[in-house]
């Protein structure tokens, strides 16, 4: 799919009356075995990838490291990518040159939250600390005015709740971003219970398309999120924490056994490995490529 396709994908996902998932991806594996899956579109985690790059997801990552892994993660998949852009690594001016090349390497969506630089994640801590209000409105319109395609999204994402704030806090900084250009909405919490996103996404009433990611209240059945007219659900880390899950365990395990063969039951075998890489279809173009005749004329 061409970069223009997979935009304006993505923005018809965004304005159409289904739910969709978004999943995490955080390098070019993750990236390609959630398409395979069948999700419809990506999450570029700032946490994921920040992990896989074995720093914390303080703004520790600078923001080319980011978009390089972004890159990858496009170039190995063929949805659209939304890219987390935390608070776009300083002002507007750092936003929007961060916004304009993601949208040059192919990524569908910028997100940027309404915290200080250097931010951290939102699970972290008590000490979320917001931007001024009209600061990130300057930031949003900064990133709306830059893009190439006019299908590239700007999603505006409020940490009003994570910092500790109520709904109706939430609500205005929210409808300020809507104002400022903003073509989505990322509501975000770290309740363990969904109703906060309840009580906004009523008296939302659908001014912009909302997109949730229900880490802690990820028991909520995803009928209740379609009752409430939320757009799009990020699985936001998931994959990530599969990843840490069971290399963890098949370190340990190897090392405690002194060999894989307690192990090897629980890996993928390399076959499937190379079919999701689509070595036979590299196979096949050797065979036509590689060493073509001279065609006759
Ligand atoms: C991320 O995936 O990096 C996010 C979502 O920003 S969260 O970690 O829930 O803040
Ligand atoms: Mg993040």
């Amino acid at each position: 799919m061409s970069a223009h396709a997979r935009n304006a994908r993505l923005r018809a996902l965004l304005d159409a009356p289904e739910l969709f998932f978004l999943m995490e991806a955080h390098d070019g594996l993750s990236a390609r075995i959630a398409d395979a899956a069948g999700f419809p579109a990506i999450w570029a985690s700032g946490l994921s990838i920040s992990t896989a790059l074995g720093v914390r997801d303080s703004s520790e990552a600078s923001w080319s490291q980011i978009l390089d892994v972004v890159a990858r993660i496009v170039d190995a998949s063929g949805v659209p990518v939304m890219v987390d852009g935390d608070t776009g690594h300083g002002d507007f001016n750092s936003a929007r040159r961060f916004t304009r090349q993601a949208e040059r390497i192919g990524a569908s969506a910028v997100c940027l939250e309404d915290k200080v630089f250097p931010k951290m994640n939102s699970f972290v801590g008590d000490g979320h600390q917001l931007a001024p209000v009209g600061e990130f409105c300057g930031k949003l319109r900064a990133c709306v005015d830059a893009r190439a395609d006019e299908d590239f999204r700007v999603v505006a994402r409020t940490e009003t709740l994570i910092a500790g704030g109520t709904v109706g806090e939430a609500l205005d900084r929210a409808h300020a971003y809507a104002d400022a250009g903003a073509h989505a909405l990322f509501i975000h919490s770290r309740r363990k219970t969904v109703e906060q996103i309840a009580d906004f996404t009523r008296a939302w009433q659908g001014r912009l398309p909302l997109v949730i990611a229900p880490t802690t209240y990820a028991d909520t059945p995803t009928d209740d999120f379609r009752a409430m007219g939320i757009k799009g659900v990020i699985w936001a880390n998931q994959n990530m924490r599969a990843a840490f899950a069971a290399m963890s365990t098949v370190s340990r395990d190897i090392l405690a056994t002194e060999g894989v063969t307690r192990i090897e039951g629980a890996l993928a075998p390399l076959s499937e490995v190379f079919g999701l890489l689509g070595y036979d279809d590299l196979a096949e173009d050797e065979r036509r490529y590689a060493d073509a005749e001279p065609r006759t004329r």
